[in-house]
C-alpha cells in the first residue's frame, strides 16, 4: 500500500521550521504532498504562484515531495488524492487547541483520515511566516530563519512593498 501523506498551509512564505517538518515527515511515507491553501481568512501577501514557487525551490532534492494547492475542505482534497495522514507542526501550547479542534472535525468528516503532529525543531520553535515577513519588510536579517535559495526573492518582494 502507497501511504501518501498531506501537509497543508499557507506557507507565506515558508520557512526552515516548515522545511524541517517536511524533510522528516517525507521519511515516513512514500509520498509528501505538500499542499497550499490557495485563499483563506489570513488574506495572504504572496500570490499562491509565488508560494509554491518558493516552496519548490526548497524542497528541491527531496524526491518523495511534491508541491500542490488546494481550495476548499482539506478531507476533499485528500480523498482527491487518496491520502490518509494530514501532517501539522506543533509550535507551543497555544498552537494546540486550534489543531485539536481541526484534527476531531476532520476524523468526523473522514474517520479514515488521521492527523500526525510533528513537535517543532527546537531551533525553529518561534519561527513563523508572519515573523519572516515582519523582519523583511523592516530590513532585518531573516538568513537561516528561511531556505538559502528563498531569501533573495522574499527581501526583494517585501522591501519593495
Ligand atoms: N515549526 C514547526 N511547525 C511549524 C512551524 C515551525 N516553526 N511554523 C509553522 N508550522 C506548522 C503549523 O503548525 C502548521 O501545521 C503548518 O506548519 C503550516 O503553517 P502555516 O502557518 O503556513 O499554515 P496555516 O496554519 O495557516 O494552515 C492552516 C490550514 C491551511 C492547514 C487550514 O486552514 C486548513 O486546512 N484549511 C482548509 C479548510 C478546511 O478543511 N478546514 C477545516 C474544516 S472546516
Amino acid at each position: 500500500k502507497v501511504r501518501i501523506f498531506v501537509y497543508p498551509g499557507s506557507f507565506d512564505p515558508i520557512t526552515n521550521g516548515h522545511l524541517d517538518i517536511i524533510k522528516r515527515a517525507s521519511e515516513l511515507c512514500d509520498k509528501l504532498i505538500v499542499a497550499v491553501l490557495v485563499n483563506n481568512s489570513k488574506k495572504p501577501v504572496f500570490s499562491l504562484e509565488e508560494r509554491v514557487e518558493l516552496i519548490e525551490c526548497a524542497v528541491e532534492g527531496i524526491d518523495n515531495v511534491e508541491v500542490e494547492s488546494f481550495t476548499g475542505l482539506l478531507i476533499d482534497f485528500m480523498k482527491k488524492k487518496n491520502a490518509t495522514v494530514i501532517v501539522k507542526g506543533l509550535r507551543a501550547v497555544s498552537d494546540f487547541e486550534y489543531e485539536l479542534q481541526m484534527a476531531l472535525l476532520n476524523k468526523k468528516l473522514d474517520h479514515n483520515v488521521e492527523t500526525l503532529f510533528m513537535m517543532t525543531n527546537i531551533n525553529y520553535s518561534f519561527l513563523s511566516s508572519s515573523s519572516v515577513r515582519e523582519l523583511a519588510k523592516h530590513n532585518g536579517n531573516i538568513d537561516g530563519l528561511v531556505p538559502d535559495c528563498i531569501i533573495d526573492k522574499v527581501l526583494k518582494r517585501l522591501r519593495s512593498n
